[in-house]
């Protein structure tokens, strides 16, 4: 088993990395890439940048250079839902990309042929968060992730993206971080903490609440990284 865990920024891995202590840092596409056992398990842990593209490249390069078998990622998301609120956390059931737009030919938003506009996450996973939560005494909300190459800050587009694929949070890798695992077979996990409510304070709250949000999501990665071992055993 190899576990990885990925986050968009450095403030979403760093308290993953904190927890670790020691490991292999190694340099790869323009990423680094930290190797690492925990609890006699194979971790590699990494930042990919921001948006679809960096994120695709660096979920594809865990799974197909590194060997992860599985992937879990962890950040922050801009909130749709209004039960959503700063700290909360989201667990992805599934993922779509509501930036990708061929409706010019009839396709539903975020569709393309031979696509599909929503991926789903690993329901194991999924259960296992369930678990997790009420052992830390934390509730965790089980919502819709939209994705997309933008930054949020705006009530009518937030609302657009809500309405259009019911859409309970939005950020910017989630989905295409999905699409990898799903067409390498790879089970994964997204949960995001929000950080703001993607409307016009947006920014304000995201530099804010990056740091404490991140951590929140980190502690709970840690501990499903906990369970899945458990789990294995
Ligand atoms: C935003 C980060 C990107 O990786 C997606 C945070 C939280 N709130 C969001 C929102 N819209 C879209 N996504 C999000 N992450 C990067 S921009 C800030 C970069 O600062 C989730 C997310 N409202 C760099 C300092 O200049």
């Amino acid at each position: 088993m190899k576990i990885a865990i990925m986050g968009a920024m450095p403030e979403e891995i760093s308290p993953i990395l904190e927890k670790l202590g020691s490991y292999k840092t190694t340099q790869y596409a323009g990423n680094k890439y930290y190797e690492s056992t925990y609890r006699g398990v194979d971790l590699v842990v990494a930042y990919s940048k921001i948006g679809k593209v960096f994120s695709t490249l660096t979920a594809t390069t865990m799974i197909e250079h590194f060997g992860a078998d599985r992937l879990l990622f962890s950040g922050v998301a801009g909130a749709i839902s209004p039960t959503l609120k700063v700290g909360d956390l989201i667990v992805a059931t599934k993922l779509s990309q509501h930036d990708l737009d061929i409706t010019a030919f009839g396709h539903p938003y975020g569709y393309v042929p031979e696509g599909a506009v929503f991926v789903e996450a690993d329901k194991e996973m999924i259960e296992m968060s369930k678990k997790v939560a009420s052992e830390m005494g934390k509730s965790v909300q089980e919502g819709i992730i939209a994705t997309g190459d933008q930054f949020v800050a705006n009530e009518e587009r937030k609302n657009w993206i809500g309405k259009t694929f019911g859409a309970d949070a939005l950020e910017m890798e989630g989905g295409s971080v999905a699409v990898v695992c799903s067409a390498l077979n790879i089970p994964f996990f997204i949960l995001r903490a929000i950080s703001d409510a993607a409307d016009m304070d947006a920014s304000f709250s995201f530099d804010e609440f990056l740091e404490s949000s991140a951590k929140e999501s980190a502690e709970f990665i840690m501990k499903m990284v906990q369970s899945i071992i458990e789990n294995a055993k």
